[in-house]
């Protein structure tokens, strides 16, 4: 069995960049799933979902179109022939068909805590919104045909004329940036303790469950745009006690590319 797995491409050497494609990253690689990756540029997305019959993940009720939004992370399970997109949904397909028995490596849902962890999932997803602007650089690292369609659709969404105008500065990226670390703060809290545990880095202890991934993967989109030496990044890794440098490092055996 080998997973197709659908991804968005960049010019990083590594290939992947994609906070929500790098939770399907982390968790194939984490589950020992056997998987190839498929590039896809953004301005292919749509059609190629329409001609697997994938429904649209997202619907952005305040873009200018009004229109569902295709896409990616995506699989394909040829022994099932499924093709499926969303990052959770995708996580609990495959938990299903490739269960520990499978393929040696434990769940990411322990303890029946599948319904809780896609709490965890919104709640990270609605906290950590500041720092989107700061990582609007990411256009920068895309491919031509991405890089004109992220320009085009995020300008319409963030109406603005010129992308790099949605870039905050002088005291509005101080106050967001400020906004940014208290944010972190408040998921550094969701963890447990160093006091706690302290040679654990995980929310529930010593193995990576979903929601150390859906964390993980907002973290290595920030250190790959930004650059493992960027003054931002820097910052970032020394907050909450290094909290998420060292989340990263924990994942760092589950972060490699088939590129
Ligand atoms: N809820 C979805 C969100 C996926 C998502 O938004 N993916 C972005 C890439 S990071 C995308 O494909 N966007 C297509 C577009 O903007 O047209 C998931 O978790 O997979």
């Amino acid at each position: 069995m080998t997973i197709i797995f659908y991804d968005i491409p960049s010019k990083l050497p590594g290939c992947a960049w994609s906070h929500n494609t790098w939770k399907t990253r982390f968790y194939l690689n984490y589950r020992r799933i056997p998987y190839k990756t498929e590039w896809i540029e953004y301005p292919d997305i749509k059609a190629f979902s329409l001609l697997h019959s994938i429904p649209p993940t997202t619907i952005l009720p305040s873009s200018s179109d009004q229109e569902p939004v295709y896409t990616l992370p995506a699989i394909h399970d040829p022994l099932t022939g499924i093709y499926l997109a969303d990052s959770l949904a995708i996580a609990e397909y495959l938990e299903e068909k490739y269960p520990e028995s499978v393929t040696g490596a434990p769940t990411v849902f322990p303890n029946n805590t599948l319904g809780l962890q896609k709490a965890f999932n919104n709640a990270v997803d609605k906290t950590l919104v500041t720092h989107r602007l700061f990582l609007i650089s990411v256009v920068n690292i895309l491919n031509p045909s991405s890089e004109e369609y992220w320009r085009r659709t995020r300008t319409a969404r963030l109406k603005v004329e010129k992308l790099e105008d949605a870039i905050p500065k002088g005291e509005d990226a101080e106050v967001r940036w400020a906004t940014f670390e208290s944010e972190l703060e408040r998921v550094a809290k969701w963890f447990l303790s160093e006091s706690q545990e302290t040679a654990f880095k995980f929310v529930m202890g010593n193995q990576p469950i979903w929601a150390d991934i859906v964390v993980a993967a907002e973290l290595i989109w920030m250190k790959l745009v930004w650059g493992a030496e960027s003054d931002q990044w820097n910052e970032v890794a020394r907050w909450d006690d290094g909290k998420w440098s060292g989340l990263l490092e924990a994942m760092e055996p589950y972060a490699s590319t088939d590129k």
